[in-house]
């Protein structure tokens, strides 16, 4: 009998595990933030806002049930409802219509949930509940008129490959007839160059850009045009946010409720992370979109609001996409300084100071908020001409512990001032204890 070396055992551990991420994903789970194993949601780090297309090994998953593994030898794509002449569509029909592609962001109706106060039930989003992709494939619109829409339609519902759990009812989401046939509703079969990913609704989705993502339906295998609004559990209950300002933490009747749809003007701060400061300069940098009226303008505040400048804007990937944007910050004296940042569209929409709570917790997109810690002028140009601050903000030591570093730092040839001795020890020993 022969035993396993640990190097052994972790080899086939290891073995293990990717070998279940392969069967279970499109997605690097080592890259994201898993908030749900099962239903699958992960999160996309906050660093994912300087990438100004999202790779999909960064891109966020948010599914309500299982991931079908869809075969596209049988898989067809029905289209009927109120219609002239219903349809089947298989891969190779769709990919003779006319291909299109667009930039856009996909972001989930209750992205950044975690935030309200007070709390709201559901997935714990933090920002990255989004991601911008190069979505491709055929208008909806082709294929609708195809078909022939009779005058009497009101809504377009669609239909996934997923299957309910329990005794939920089966997700579909619809979408009004106008936003399905305008010509940047999308069946897409691509994402970033490539197939559909399995995650991602392979293999075709709906594509509503300017719209929350609960109508982003994956999986796609049924489009059902109506002459009503559709009134399953889907519609009439889940993904509805109040027509008035309502108190928060209030119960809200539904009849007081529409479906959620477009997403309101937002900017996120990707860096720098909240806590002190780690160099002598900052690029504040992040994205911002909108429902798709294109992002004019990202105004960035370094004292909490009350003055504002423009940040530079990235490259224009189109009027769905988000725009990256950055802002070089050299901060002045010591102290604790609010960054925020605050978009602005061309049809006039800015970004609000304040969010309204919902029930739903849905559509969060206020100004972020980032406090960042400076520390005095002694201490920056002591210690950052060797270190940037993550050193340092990884210490937890008391004052006389500081006091022994820095005399030992001194030891190793760090040109202390005497006269800066005292303000370094007290920012160091008052900020890493
Ligand atoms: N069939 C189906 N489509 C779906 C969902 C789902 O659970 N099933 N989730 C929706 C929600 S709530 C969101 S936010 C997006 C997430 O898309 P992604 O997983 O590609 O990021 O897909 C939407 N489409
Ligand atoms: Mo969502």
């Amino acid at each position: 009998m022969s035993y396993l070396t640990r190097r052994q055992v972790l080899g086939i551990a290891l073995a293990g595990l990717s070998l279940k991420f392969a069967r279970a994903a499109d997605t690097d789970q080592s890259r994201m933030i898993v908030r749900s194993p099962f239903p699958t949601d992960f999160e996309m780090p906050l660093d994912g806002f300087t990438e100004a297309i999202t790779p999909i090994d960064h891109f966020f998953v948010r599914c309500h049930t299982n991931i079908p593994k869809v075969n596209l030898k049988t898989w067809s794509l029905k289209v009927d409802g109120v219609v002239n002449r219903p349809l089947t569509l298989t891969m190779d029909e769709l990919r003779k219509l006319p291909r299109t592609e667009l930039v856009g962001v996909l972001e989930c109706a209750g992205n950044n949930r975690a935030f309200y106060q007070p709390h709201v039930a559901g997935t714990q989003w933090s920002y990255g509940g989004a991601g911008n992709g190069r979505w491709a494939g055929v208008r909806l619109r082709d294929v609708l008129e195809e078909t022939g829409v009779k005058s009497s339609a009101k809504q377009v519902l669609f239909n996934g490959a997923d299957t309910p759990l329990g005794t939920m009812e089966h997700l579909r989401r619809g979408i009004t007839v106008e936003k399905a046939l305008h010509p940047d509703t999308l069946l897409a079969y691509e994402l970033n160059g490539q197939p559909l990913p399995v995650m991602h609704g392979f293999p075709v989705r709906i594509v509503v850009p300017g719209w929350a993502g609960d109508s982003w339906i994956k999986w796609l295998q049924h489009i059902e045009v109506l002459d009503h609004e559709h009134d399953g559990f889907w519609m009439k209950s889940a993904y509805r946010y109040p027509k008035s300002t309502v108190n928060p933490g209030a119960t809200v009747n539904p009849a007081d409720t529409v479906p959620v749809t477009s997403l309101g003007v937002k900017s996120v701060i990707a860096k720098p992370a909240a806590g002190p400061m780690t160099a002598n300069s900052v690029t504040i940098a992040g994205a911002a979109w909108s429902d798709g009226s294109p992002v004019t303008g990202v105004d960035v505040s370094t004292d909490g609001g009350q003055h504002w400048t423009s940040a530079t804007l990235g490259k224009d990937l189109g009027r769905y996409s988000w725009r990256l944007w950055e802002f070089d910050w050299t901060p002045g004296p010591e102290g604790q300084y609010m960054l925020m940042s605050r978009a602005h569209t061309a049809s006039g929409a800015v970004q609000p100071l304040e969010q309204q709570w919902n029930p739903g917790g849905y559509l969060w997109n206020v100004t972020p908020r980032v406090s960042v810690q400076v520390g005095p002028e002694s201490y920056r140009r002591t210690c950052f001409v060797c270190h940037d601050g993550h050193m340092m903000q990884t210490q937890r030591l008391t004052r006389a512990q500081w006091e022994k570093e820095v005399g030992k730092m001194g030891n190793w040839g760090a040109r202390v001032n005497p006269e800066d001795r005292e303000s370094i020890i007290d920012f160091l020993s008052g900020t890493f204890k």
